[in-house]
This record gives structure tokens, sequence and C-alpha cells, in this order.
């Protein structure tokens, strides 16, 4: 059986609204990506997921649809959208979409319509229900804090939302709202797009019951992630879109699935199953939760090595010829992996954010960079909440400081500046030039000050650079079938300093050795036949035994 070509395919993400302004509004926009091309190009990367681009409200930076059918005029126009997709298409690039239809804006004409009264022809669209001796139908609190449940007076019912209040839900229950944003997707498909990228996927089909949930020790609030994800429908609406939108398309499909264990992603992401091509899974995201679980993703540990092998082992193997996985260590949510499994001081980022690539690249599954990401771009370290316009983070701060007084606001600023979406979402460091060459006008978000230091003009002119290094790592992907193919093997299962493995085949082995640390540690390892040349290091000579600092090499044999 040969491979599908997305098994060997690198993904690179583009956060339009931090990647490149071409107006001076201090806005990334469309034209800002289609200008970037062929840097990507450059990079090597195969497939570019850009995150949604329709026209929205922004008060979740576009994961708030207003009409899936026109885009944001903040980014541009659909000529723009069309040039865009032209001009990635004669480069060689492939070009995915963010679907968000777990939920649309409460701006969206299907809710406004919706929202009028309990008999017109999107009155089943979104999830309402009736007060329970006049208060909201369950106990149910959103990811972004409160309740789940906004009343609405025109038709006296809750309507229910995961997210913000300006987030609700979409009734997959309805087989007119599935037909419709079926539509909606092959209108891409038509356009031309390469794939879809689908938002928290694994909470569209909801619970038949609406029982009240147990919340955390001294919470009001039971937390919905686990009471909707996985619903009984899923495997149902995932096979069908798969029938009305992928059948017969070469696409590339990623389901975000929040939650989601080995097993689930065996079903979405099975071979055969017919749902989707791979899944996002979060449980290396989620090592370094708070203790108290109030807090959530709110902390600022690090992560111990040997959990994150337990994990990545986990999956590795648990996945290995029964479903296939991405790779990834950095997205538009998460902080920025140098600064969190890495070590940003001076010395040392380069060499930390290359081993932390490699770690990463030689493992099996479907590699995800993030803008910036391959130039060892570091958190924003913001100190101030007026720095932050993540709705997520600011309504975190009122929660836990403001209203819960569950921790100090110096505490909480530090979790934000550990934790916080925005570390991900600083513009795009391009040049030395004022505001990084991100734009002409103020930047939306302010731009990292270690620009000067850190930027696409420095990394691409020096040799040794993070850059040079991610391209290298992603032309042997596209060269070493073993890459996508091979068995995984953990090696050192309870190091607490270096990560090593294989991967192999019936006649093809590549050990991988990580250096977690930055001092000099010495680990032998007998199966390597003597003389064996590196495959890539982060260093220019081999030590043999002796790894020196984050040193990470890869032998091929
Ligand atoms: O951001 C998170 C962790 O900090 C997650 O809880 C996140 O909200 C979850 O993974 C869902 O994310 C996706 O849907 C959200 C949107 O805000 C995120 O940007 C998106 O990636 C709602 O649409
Ligand atoms: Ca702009």
């Amino acid at each position: 059986m040969t491979n599908p070509w997305w098994q060997s395919a690198v993904v690179y993400q583009v956060y339009p609204r931090s990647f490149q302004d071409s107006n001076g509004d201090g806005i990334g926009d469309l034209p800002g990506v289609t200008r970037r091309l062929d840097y990507i190009k450059r990079l090597g990367a195969d497939v570019i997921w850009l995150n949604p681009v329709y026209q929205s409200p922004g008060v979740d930076n576009g994961y708030d649809i207003s009409d899936y059918y026109a885009i944001n005029p903040e980014f541009g126009t659909m000529t723009d959208f069309d040039k865009l997709l032209a001009t990635a298409h004669a480069k060689g690039l492939k070009i995915m979409m963010d679907i968000v239809v777990n939920h649309s804006s409460n701006q969206n004409e299907w809710f406004k319509e919706s929202a009028k009264s309990r008999d017109n022809p999107y009155a089943d669209y979104y999830i309402w229900r009736d007060p329970v001796d006049g208060h909201a139908p369950n106990n149910w609190g959103g990811f972004f804090g409160g309740s789940v449940w906004e009343y609405v007076d025109s038709r006296q019912q809750y309507y229910l939302h995961s997210f913000a209040v300006e987030q609700p839900d979409l009734n997959w229950e309805n087989p007119k709202l599935r037909r419709a944003v079926y539509d909606m997707m092959n209108f891409w498909v038509k356009k031309g797009v390469d794939g879809f990228r689908l938002d928290v996927i694994n909470l569209i089909s909801k619970p038949t019951s609406f029982a009240d949930g147990q919340p955390n020790a001294g919470e009001p609030y039971a937390d919905i992630g686990p009471i909707i994800a996985n619903g009984p429908r899923l495997n149902e609406f995932l096979q069908e879109m798969h029938d009305q939108v992928f059948a017969g398309h070469d696409l590339i499909t990623v389901g975000e699935t929040p939650g989601a264990s080995v097993a689930d992603a065996q079903q979405f992401a099975g071979r055969q199953r017919h749902e989707l091509n791979m899944i996002f899974e979060f449980e290396h995201m989620d090592l370094d939760g708070n203790a108290d679980p109030r807090l959530g993703k709110w902390n600022d540990q690090p992560v111990k090595l040997v959990d994150l092998k337990r994990c990545l082992t986990k999956w590795q193997t648990g996945l290995h010829g029964t479903a296939w996985n991405s790779l990834y260590w950095n997205n538009h949510d998460q902080p920025r992996i140098v600064s969190r499994f890495g070590d940003e001081r001076p010395a040392y980022r380069q060499r930390s954010a290359k081993m932390l690539a490699t770690l990463l690249h030689f493992l099996q599954g479907t590699p995800y960079v993030y803008q910036g990401e391959e130039l060892g771009m570091t958190n924003a370290h913001f100190t101030q909440l007026s720095h932050y316009q993540d709705l997520e983070s600011v309504n975190a701060y009122h929660h836990f400081v403001d209203e819960e007084g569950a921790v100090s606001k110096e505490t909480m600023l530090r979790y934000l500046a550990h934790t916080s979406r925005d570390n991900a979402r600083t513009p795009m460091q391009w040049t030395g030039d004022l505001h990084a060459g991100f734009s002409t006008g103020k930047p939306w978000l302010p731009v990292n000050p270690n620009y000067e230091r850190i930027n696409a003009q420095a990394s691409q002119t020096t040799p040794n650079s993070t850059f040079s290094f991610y391209k290298r790592l992603i032309a042997l992907r596209h060269r070493l079938p073993v890459m996508t193919t091979g068995k995984y093997r953990l090696l050192l299962a309870d190091d607490p300093a270096v990560y090593a493995y294989t991967r192999y085949t019936d006649n093809q082995t590549l050990l991988v050795i990580c250096n977690f640390t930055a001092a000099t540690q010495t680990r032998h390892f007998e199966q390597l036949p003597k003389g064996t040349p590196l495959l890539i290091s982060n260093y220019d000579d081999d030590h043999g035994d002796t790894l020196r600092a984050y040193e990470a090499k890869v032998y091929l044999y």
C-alpha cells in the first residue's frame, strides 16, 4: 500500500492577522500572505494552514464567523483570496482552510434569524432550551469562563455557547443545518482549496441528556469540555461530511479534537474509516497544567521530560499502523515552544529550538510548523493585563483575580506570560527594521522587542540558523521514507535529561538523541554501529557519548 501524500508532507501554519500587513493598518492580510509565499516555499513546506479568514466581528480573532462565504474585509477581498490560492498553486503550495462549524458568530444571519422566533426556517440551527425554574437549563460552564447559556427575550429561551457568548453552538441534530454546512464547505472545495482544518470538531455532537455536571471544588460551573466531547453521533456526522464533501477529492483533513484519546483517534483518523486524515490531540500540550484543577491550563511550571516521553510514546505506538496523527509544538493557541520546553537564553535559544525540532520531526505523523517557530521566536513577556488582547486570557484574569481571588495579580500575570495564547500571536518578525517589517503602521499586538535579534532576514542569511535547520529537517522528511513509515521505539524511558528513540524498518534505523538540558550528559548507545556518520545535528561535530548543551543528533544506519 503506498502512503498518501499528506503523510510525508509538512504543513506551515499562517495566522494571517500576525503574518504580514500590506496596507499599513497594523493588521496582517491576504495580500501580505501572497507576498510571503516564496518564504514558505524556501522553507520547503507543502501545505499552508490558514487560520480563519472569513467575515467575522473578531470577538475570537475569526473563530466567530458571521459569513462563511465572505472574506473578512480586514484581510482583503475574495479577489485577494483567489489570487492567494492561484499564486500558491502556481508555486506548488497547497492551502488548507480553517473551518469553524461547532459554532458561528451571533452576527451570522443564521443566528439572527434563529433568535427571532421559535418557528422560522432557522429556528433549529442553534441549540435552544427553555428556562428551568426561571434559570439556565443546567450548570455547564464554557471554555472561556461563565455559564454556557445565554437568555434571549424574543424566544424566551436560552441558547448554548461552548465558547464566548458571541459564539452560539450550531445544532448538528438538525439535518438542514448539516446540509448548509456541507454546501458551504463544497463552495470552498469548488474554489480549489486543498483541505480543511476542522475547529473543535469532536464537540459537534451534543449528548442526549443535558443533566448537570460535576464542578471542580469551589467552582460554580461544570467544565463543558468532557461533557460534550465525542458525542453519540460524532462518527456518523464525520462520515456524512466525508461522503458529502471530501469523497472524490484528494484533500488533507485534520480535526482539532481536544481531549481525544488514542482510541478516539483510531476512529476519527483510522485507516478505512472515511472520517478524517488526522487529528490534533492535546495531551502533550496539557502536561504542564496547574496542580489546582480550577486553574486548569494557567501555570508557570516546566514539563517533566519523562512525562513528555510517556505521552508521545503512547501516541507513537498506539497509532502506528492504525491511524495518523499530526505533530506540533506550536499553534495560535499555545505559548512558544522554545520558551516552554526549550531555553530562550541567548546562548541556548537556537540550540534548544533545533533540538526540539529534531525530536518532533523524526516522529511518525505530519509535522506542522507555526509561523516564527522556524526562527525560534519566543514568548511575548507581556507584563501588564493591558498588553493582552486574547479574550481567553483577559477573561481568565478577571475570573481568577477579580472574581474568585484564587491567585494574586502578580501570579496570574506570571501564568499569562507563560501560557497565554497571545504569546503565539505577536507579529511575525521579518526584519530588524521598524515593527519588524510586519507593518508600516502600529501593529494590532505589540511586536516582541527581541525582533532586532530574532528575525527572518537574519535567519536566512546565517548558514547555521534555526530556519536553515528546519529547512534541512523538512527536506529529509521528503527524502527518507523511514521518517514517514518507520516504527518507533523509546530508549532510556526513565532518563530525566535525554530523550532518545529509534525509528526503524526492516533494513533501516534512525537513532535520535536529544539532550533536554544545558548540562553536559554522557550516554552510550551500544546499538549504534561504530563509525556511523551523523545524518543531522545541531552541532558541527560529533563528540560520541558526550552530549553537549541541548545537543540533538540523528544517525541513519
Ligand atoms: O486555547 C485553548 C487552550 O488554551 C483551547 O482550550 C482552545 O480553546 C481549544 O483548543 C479550541 O480551540 C479552537 O477553537 C476556539 C478558538 O478560540 C481557538 O483559537 C481554536 O483553535 C473556539 O473557536
Ligand atoms: Ca492590513
